[in-house]
């Protein structure tokens, strides 16, 4: 099988300077995001919020791509294309969530798995007649004095491994998202030996189950204190230690680490990637793919009137070109004042 296709996709992904747009949010997902700016969620505001979004001027200066859901793939502009044909003609690969979401793991109190293996092959040549030419997959992992347990670390890395297989198969490049929740209050030092172990166990998976790790990109968490720890590590610390982890367990051959912003501020997720840059090179791409550190702003200014559409393309196109200047680490928070 030629798998050269599958390594200029996700270059593509994280080419220099730009980063994914994570729009692939659930419908109860989507509708406690609109909750939040009375707005109500049904399939007109979706595709009129997300039509804000992917036709804001200029936005292929700074994004690579856009992971998108079910319905969205197959909904279309104002003007009348599909969503996936307008972005791949600006230049921006078009993805899709392909996961059912994360379950109720069986004999593992308060643990999660992700399903949605049955069926993904068909599933997947559907989407990749629709355009997409990435997938994502989300494995949630929490952290607690006892967990996670390394039943949900297998199941969900075994799980990971076997979607990356079909998509390739598919000739899909998989987004491999191994999520250590920020939730609780724990230290920096126990986020780093939780993702140290679950990166582990995710490249022998995908190992054993002959996945071409230079045609996958892999969305992690940063190594991060959890929301609620008591002295949460700064950026400096965050940064380092985020590259360490993924030094040590990260093989060379992956193309791009695109991260996941998990609940930080859009301004700490910024600044956190532009401090990694600061010291490059590293041997992959670091990028983002964030959904609330790219949306929150732009969500907020829009509050679902269509007088605010010009608000919320600026604001979404400012966000992106901040992330995109901490792709070299050109970033300085001062920006956020000036623009
Ligand atoms: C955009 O949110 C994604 C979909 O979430 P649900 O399946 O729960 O509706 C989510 O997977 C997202 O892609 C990642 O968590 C990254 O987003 P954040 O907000 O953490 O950057």
């Amino acid at each position: 099988m030629d798998l050269s296709s599958l390594n200029s996709i996700a270059q593509s992904m994280v080419a220099p300077n730009k980063g994914i747009l994570a729009a692939d949010e659930s419908t109860p997902t989507i509708g406690k995001r609109f909750a939040t700016i009375d707005t109500e969620s049904n399939e007109k505001s979706r595709q009129t919020y997300r039509n804000m979004l992917f036709t804001s001027a200029n936005a292929s200066d700074y994004i690579s791509g856009v992971i998108l859901f079910d319905e969205t793939i197959r909904q279309s502009t104002d003007d009348g294309i599909p969503f996936a044909e307008y972005l791949t003609s600006l230049g921006i690969v078009p993805g899709i969530k392909v996961d059912k979401g994360a379950k109720k793991l069986p004999m593992c109190a308060g643990e999660l798995v992700t399903e949605g293996l049955d069926g993904l092959r068909e599933r997947l040549a559907e989407y990749h007649e629709l355009g997409a030419r990435f997938a994502k997959w989300r494995a949630v992992l929490s952290i607690a004095d006892d967990k996670p347990s390394k039943t949900c670390i297998e199941v969900n890395a075994h799980a990971l491994a076997r979607y990356s297989a079909l998509c390739q198969e598919a000739k899909i490049v998989p987004i491999v998202e191994p999520e250590v929740l920020m939730d609780g209050d724990h230290s920096i030092n126990k986020c780093y030996d939780v993702t140290a172990e679950v990166l582990n166990k995710v490249f022998t998976s995908l190992n054993e189950q002959k996945v071409s790790l230079n045609g996958i990109i892999l969305k992690p968490n940063m190594v991060i204190s959890g929301a609620d720890a008591k002295d949460r590590a700064d950026i400096v610390t965050v940064a380092g230690a985020t590259v360490k982890c993924l030094t040590e367990h990260v093989p060379e051959e992956v193309p791009g680490i695109a991260f996941l912003s998990g609940g930080q501020t859009s301004e700490e997720a910024t600044a956190h990637l532009n401090a990694m840059n600061e010291h490059g090179p590293h041997p992959w791409q670091l990028s983002f793919s964030y959904g609330r550190a790219l949306q929150a702003q732009p969500l907020k200014a829009w509050s679902g009137e269509a007088s605010n559409i010009n608000a919320g393309q600026k604001a979404f196109i400012k966000r992106s070109r901040l992330n995109s200047l901490a792709r070299t680490g050109n970033y300085n928070p001062q920006m956020e004042e000036t623009g």
